[in-house]
């Protein structure tokens, strides 16, 4: 009996053991190379004839801060009208004026997986959080015409003006117009944008230094909208009145604004207020040709061009410099009419 027993739980221990040899991943045993048919073997396959692989269409986000003026139109055109012309997958959202709107736009980007993010900062502060998720995103991001207050490894470059010396360059010509003395009231843009923020310290900055005589005797936000601009305005003229003899605005469609307060007020803007803004818009030159505005100096809005240059360089792999500043001059009412038809926006 103990016989038969031994030799049952030899028998089976045997089977087991046999069942477990084989790993569960065992290779196809040789005999199945031998069923592959003529075409499929390895040695005689025909690959496919190489095609050149399609450049992949380029995909950038690019966050707007709004549409306020005739420069930020001028901007969005130009950002449009450029990624048409290069076939580049543009996806747009202008936030109206609110940060809110932009880094909405921004996590939707990261989330898109686009190539490359744009955006125009509509204020300095309260970006490090959302840059740093497209930085974790492993998405190079640009800044368009205005700047952040964030560390420089959040960005690749800020292509855009220098607005502080936009500001000194208004601030020699309002005292060559004043001869060196008298009161100027100013419209600022919109409150911590780096356009405002630079522009009044940069004007600021050579008065101070260089015209004694000439004082800033009122300074407020126009939000750089002429309906602001025209509101500000009046409110200066209810309270100083003739003893304005100049206006500092940070932009022209401020200034515009201003002009409507000053005619509507009984004097006569460009004559008894000297009249300095900036951005070079074409409704500039025609306030110029009017004689109702002094000069403007040039902010360049064309700035498409220049941000493709930069997306396309960065998905090549290339360097691109930290700072790329635009090309700008300064326009006058003696050359106004002779400078009109030659602007582009
Ligand atoms: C300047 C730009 C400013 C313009 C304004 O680069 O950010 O914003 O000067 C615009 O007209 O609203």
């Amino acid at each position: 009996m103990k016989k038969i027993f031994a030799l049952l739980l030899t028998g089976v221990m045997m089977m087991t053991i046999g069942g477990c040899s084989k790993p569960a991943s065992a290779p196809a045993p040789a005999a199945d190379a031998a069923t592959q048919t003529a075409e499929t073997k390895p040695e005689e396959a025909k690959p496919e004839e190489a095609k050149p692989a399609e450049a992949k269409q380029l995909v950038v986000g690019y966050s707007q801060l709004g549409a306020e003026s005739e420069w930020r139109t001028a901007c969005t055109n130009s950002v449009k009208g450029e990624a048409e012309t290069r076939g580049i997958d543009l996806k747009f959202s202008d936030a109206q004026q609110k940060q809110e709107n932009q880094i909405k736009a921004i996590r939707s980007f990261i989330a898109q997986k686009v190539d490359v993010i744009g955006v125009s900062p509509v204020v300095e502060s309260g970006w490090e959080t959302v840059f740093k998720e497209v930085k974790d995103a492993g998405i190079p991001l640009v800044l368009v015409d205005r700047k952040a207050d964030v560390p420089e490894d959040l960005y690749v470059c800020f292509l855009g003006s220098d607005f502080k010396e936009e500001g000194k360059r208004a601030a020699e010509e309002m005292a060559t117009l004043l001869n060196g003395k008298g009161n100027i009231v100013e419209l600022q843009g919109t409150v911590g944008s780096s356009a405002a923020v630079e522009r009044l310290d940069g004007f600021k900055e050579v008065i101070e230094a260089k015209y004694p005589d000439i004082k800033i005797i009122k300074s407020q936000t126009g939000d750089f909208t002429r309906a602001k601009g025209k509101e500000v305005m009046e409110a200066f003229l209810k309270s100083d009145g003739k003893n304005i003899q100049g206006l500092y605005a940070h932009n022209d469609d401020m200034a515009i604004g201003a002009i409507q307060a000053i005619e509507e007020y009984g004097l006569k803007p460009g004559e008894d207020i000297k009249i300095v803004s900036v951005d070079a818009v074409k409704g500039a030159f025609e306030a110029m040709i009017a004689g109702k505005l002094n000069v403007t100096v040039e902010c360049n809005p064309l700035l498409g061009p220049q941000f493709f240059d930069v997306c396309e360089s960065i998905v090549a792999g290339q360097p691109v410099e930290k700072y790329i500043p635009s090309e700008e001059g300064i326009y006058r009412q003696e050359t106004a009419a002779a400078d009109l038809p030659s602007r582009q926006y």
